[in-house]
């Protein structure tokens, strides 16, 4: 019996089934089933299907390094020194195993089930969609004293695999360039890819991946490149999330183990800051929507402190009840579990449905915190102290919350009095702007159309959430106004932090601030607060923010806007035409305030021309993280990030 024959037998896969299995041709018609989408996110998946594989082979104990590279031409490649994809030729299909792996979909993890294959995206397609999706690629694998070698055109094989030389190493070396008529922008992102490589390396201890930018120099002739590597896995991954956030104990609550066949990995730490952040993860995919695996974290961390704060008599004073949300106030949590065969449900299928999990992660998480419990007294006092604390203060956000809320109902209109509202009410067509300052939004009140355009003017800078305590955040007018113009409101009945967005007014809600410095410290501390309260709203794709132009270019009746550098450069050089430059006139914007209605109009609010950037969350764990990091007190990294992002005139998260 062949090798490959050996592997297919410990699989359920037959000869029969990969007729049955739909070609690549399927794939390239509608890509965005396989892959979500042919954008940014579909783009950068391409490299994450093919890194899974090599991930897949170290979880199998068999590859220590991974190294990625983005080539000059924006090809991607991706070495392991793992065994190497299997070369030999399958009896019936007569070709061999490699070709069937890049070729035939799902192909790729039946070959191995003996060890299982707990990474792969959340679509886990494999490497043959990558394949199929790519206007070129090639392999090499290392086995057997061998290097051999196949080349692909979107998916088709352009010759046999093809021994091509001698080699002591083993591995698989995949180099392929994603396909410009499939997706419309090929250019990667180092940061983007960096954020996942760092995730994975957090996730899988012991791996080292590299990362490697080969299109651009620096001064010195060196070439970008990062390593990515942890000994410690998600104990590391939690101090690099919590950052700058102040400790409350000094060190992370770290469980490990398996329960009913479920492997699991949990960390913990309570800070000084009064939101919860967790973040959990299923076979290295981030399950956004939770399910049975936090379930289970909850319900056990809720039970064993509860018991122990009962039992510590701590609790003897407290004239409240505490609620599960107070024993989370506070707490960053990473949960990394891998599950043989998961359900995703949920709307984005991010959401864990199996059952087995939630008992088995209870039970440990359970387990392994009563025994911290007893064996650190000191630091379990800090904690049960930092509970009552939670319990106070959400007793006293209750009451400010109710205020706001009755205040609202009992209004003529339930609106703020400095909103100008809209006179459509289908909220669909319907956009809201929150503008910096009384003065341009007095100008944006004038300039806009008064049918879809409502116009909201804040004061100054809003209050930083990030550093607030409940209370005082439903106690801001600034943020009570944002809550009852958008007529969005948060539970108060049971306490829990559900947001209601069902009395929706606006869709499009649209942050307009200044062009500088202050301008965008200001739609930061919008953002933040949207991203720990209003989140959906930023997952729905409702929020924006609004691009002003950066210059006004003048040549007689000739005038033109440009929003950046490059077009002031460009527009001047057209507008002088072969006269000198000096003849057109630059106008530098600093503030909304430079503009009349009339300009800020046709430049930042007529949906004909204006520029809007929609924020999205790609990485909503990298998003914490910055958010801590930017709104926190610590100013060096602040200051490096601002550097660094600064040369882009928007701010992504
Ligand atoms: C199936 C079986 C074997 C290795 C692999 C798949 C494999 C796949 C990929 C994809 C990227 N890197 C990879 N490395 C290994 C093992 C075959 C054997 O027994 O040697």
């Amino acid at each position: 019996m062949s090798e490959l024959d050996n592997l297919l037998e410990r699989t359920d896969y037959t000869a029969d089934n990969i007729t049955v299995l739909e070609g690549l041709e399927a794939v390239r018609l509608r890509p965005a089933m396989y892959i979500g989408d042919t954008g940014h996110r579909g783009l950068h998946h391409l490299v994450y299907e093919v890194v899974d594989n090599s991930i897949d082979e170290a979880l199998a104990g068999h590859c220590n390094n991974i190294d990625v590279r983005i080539h000059e031409d924006n090809s991607i490649s991706v070495l392991d020194d793992g065994r190497g994809i299997p070369t030999d030729i399958h009896e019936k299909e007569g070709k061999s195993a490699l070709e069937i792996v890049l070729t035939v979909l799902h192909a790729g993890g039946k070959f191995d089930k003996g060890s299982y294959k707990v990474s792969g995206g959340l679509h886990g397609v494999g490497v043959s969609c990558v394949n199929g999706l790519s206007e070129w690629l090639k392999v090499d694998v290392f086995r057997e004293g061998k290097q051999f070698h196949q080349d692909y055109k979107k998916g088709i094989p352009q010759n046999e695999v093809t021994a091509i030389g001698t080699s002591d190493k083993t591995g698989t070396y995949v180099h392929f360039k994603p396909d410009p008529t499939i997706f419309p922008d090929i250019v990667y992102s180092f940061d983007t890819l960096a954020t996942r490589m760092r995730e994975l390396a957090f996730l899988n201890k012991g791996i080292k991946i590299s990362l490697t930018d080969e299109r651009e120099e620096n001064d010195e002739g060196e070439i970008l490149s990062e390593i990515f590597y942890s000994e410690r896995g998600l104990i590391d991954f939690i101090e690099y999330l919590e950052g700058t956030r102040e400790k409350l104990t000094p060190e992370a609550i770290y469980i490990e183990g398996e329960r009913n066949d479920v492997p699991m990995e949990i960390v913990m730490q309570y800070n000084t800051s009064f939101s919860e952040n967790i973040h959990t993860y299923v076979n290295n995919i981030n399950t956004h929507e939770g399910g049975t695996h936090l379930s289970g974290f909850r319900r056990g961390l809720t039970r064993t402190l509860k018991s122990y704060a009962d039992k510590s008599g701590m609790l003897k004073n407290l004239k409240f009840d505490i609620s599960g949300d107070d024993f989370r106030e506070g707490l960053t949590t990473i949960i990394s579990v891998k599950v043989l065969e998961p359900q995703f449900e949920g709307q984005t299928k991010t959401k864990l449905g199996n059952s087995e999990v939630m008992g088995a992660v209870d039970q440990l998480t359970s387990e392994m915190l009563s025994n911290y419990l007893e064996e650190n007294p000191k630091e379990a006092r800090i904690i049960v102290n930092k509970v009552i604390l939670a319990a106070t203060a959400r007793h006293a956000a209750r009451k400010a919350r109710e205020l706001v809320q009755r205040k609202n109902v009992l209004s003529s209109t339930g609106l703020p009095g400095k909103l100008a509202d809209c006179s459509e009410k289908n909220p669909e067509l319907c956009e809201i702007y929150l503008v910096e300052g009384d003065s341009a939004g007095g100008t944006a009140k004038q300039g806009r159309d008064r049918k879809y355009q409502a116009i909201l003017p804040l004061r100054g800078k809003i209050l930083n959430v990030e550093k607030a305590m409940q209370h005082k955040i439903f106690e801001s007018d600034e943020i009570k106004n944002i809550f009852t113009a958008l007529g969005v409101t948060i539970g108060t009945e049971d306490d829990s932090k559900e947001l209601n967005i069902s009395r929706l007014r606006y869709h499009k809600i649209i942050i307009m601030t200044d062009a500088d410095v202050d301008g965008s410290h200001i739609a930061t501390l919008i953002l933040t607060f949207f991203f720990r309260y209003m989140r959906e709203l930023i997952e729905r794709g409702y929020v924006y923010i609004a691009a002003p132009p950066l210059y006004l270019l003048k040549r007689g009746k000739d005038e033109r806007y440009a929003w950046d550098d490059n077009e002031r450069v460009q527009f001047v050089a057209e507008m002088a035409g072969n006269s000198s430059e000096s003849t057109v006139n630059i106008q530098r914007y600093k503030g909304l305030g430079e503009m009349n209605a009339e300009q800020l109009w046709s430049t930042t609010m007529n949906p004909q021309n204006r520029i809007l950037r929609q924020v999205t969350i790609d990485n909503a764990t990298e998003a914490d993280r910055t958010f801590s990091m930017l709104m926190g007190d610590e100013v060096p990294p602040r200051r490096e990030f601002i550097e660094r992002n600064a040369k882009y005139a928007h701010i992504d998260i």
